[in-house]
């Protein structure tokens, strides 16, 4: 109800709506309004009242709740549903927990901090308080389990489209699932998924942003490989749009929200070679020398294109070329390997 008051507040831009009124559009006594409005401050909301002219919505903080993420959001899967939390162990572990209860798809969590964000084979994810974005996304595509690999490509171009629409910092993907801003990862894609042998049940599309972390805020681990979209577009690099303001963390939220939503739809509709194609656009991989293991061989090759299916294709410096379905490449002059 809170947020109802909320919307019809903003309706009213710069003037004042009464309480009597405002109850009157929801049934509603003037007190209910008034522990409403209270609420709405207690969450950061900058609401004057006056004892005349009634509530008026004055600008502030950004407000990061499931209401201002979903409102007018316009999407047709994604986000339909969204719950956000100031603090949980891990946005994927909870989706999982809601698709099991059987969630709709598309449904949303979102997240403040993380204390267990997960990486991929069991790595963490760093999300601390109030400086990344942090969400899942419930997706129920009626598929076999093979055909989902391309799931982490296309959200590594939705977060690609999305940081570009929202911050004009122009990022790149690095096979298979890392975003990457000036040789450092800025974004990471965790796909989970629940199947069938034929079929999936559900995927769960998790990603992380790196938002206002400053170099101080990442551990000594990870320094010199982690970037923050802030301290990115505080660079002044010319990968940056010059004339755009500063997005808060809900413009980005949204902004990959609609990019899902979009390249979900292509997904659906079999347009996987449009994905493709924007994959290959924004890849730091393609072209490049490369290195990785497998089956505890030590490969270096140049990573030639993306199959169909998402998988990597390496020419070898032994004059064969390997498919790699999944796994981890280094990529020389990205994160340190330049032997
Ligand atoms: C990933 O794994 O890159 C997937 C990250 C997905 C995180 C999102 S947040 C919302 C959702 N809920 C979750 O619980 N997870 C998802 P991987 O490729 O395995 O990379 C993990 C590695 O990246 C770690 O071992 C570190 O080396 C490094 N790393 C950890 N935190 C980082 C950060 N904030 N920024 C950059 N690098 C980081």
């Amino acid at each position: 109800m809170r947020y109802e008051i909320l919307k019809l507040l903003r309706e009213a831009g710069s003037g004042h709506i009464t309480g009597v009124d405002i109850g009157a559009c929801f049934g509603i006594s003037r007190s209910a309004v008034w522990k409403h409005i209270k609420e709405l401050r207690s969450e950061g909301y900058n609401i004057e009242s006056s004892p005349k002219k009634g509530y008026r919505l004055l600008p502030g903080r950004e407000q990061l709740n499931s209401f201002e993420i979903m409102n007018g959001l316009g999407t047709k899967t994604v986000g339909r549903g969204v719950v956000y939390f100031d603090e949980i162990t891990s946005t994927n572990a909870h989706a999982s927990r809601l698709a099991a209860e059987g969630c709709p798809e598309g449904m949303t969590v979102v997240a403040g901090m993380q204390t267990h964000g997960r990486g991929r084979l069991g790595r963490d994810w760093e999300s601390p308080r109030d400086k990344g974005i942090y969400l899942s996304v419930v997706l129920k595509p009626p598929m076999a389990p093979a055909e989902t690999p391309i799931f982490t490509l296309a959200a590594a171009v939705a977060a690609v489209k999305a940081i570009y629409a929202a911050t004009g910092i122009r990022t790149g993907v690095k096979w298979p699932n890392d975003i990457i801003y000036d040789g450092r990862k800025v974004s990471g894609i965790l796909l989970e998924m629940n199947s069938e042998a034929d079929r999936v049940n559900w995927l769960i599309l998790g990603i992380g942003i790196n938002y206002s972390q400053t170099e101080d805020d990442f551990p000594a681990e990870i320094r010199d490989r982690a970037v923050s979209i802030l301290s990115a577009s505080g660079s002044g690099s010319p990968q940056r749009k010059s004339t755009d303001v500063q997005p808060g963390r809900l413009t980005l939220i949204r902004a990959l929200l609609r990019e899902i939503d979009e390249i979900y739809q292509d997904i659906l509709g079999g347009n996987n070679g449009v994905i493709l194609d924007e994959w290959r656009k924004y890849s730091v991989t393609l072209g490049k020398e490369v290195r990785f293991s497998l089956r505890n061989t030590e490969y270096t090759g140049v990573a030639a294109d993306i199959t169909d299916s998402g998988s990597l294709l390496v020419d070898c410096s032994d004059g064969i070329r390997r498919e790699l379905l999944s796994g981890e490449i280094s990529i020389r002059g990205i994160f340190g390997y330049s032997d």
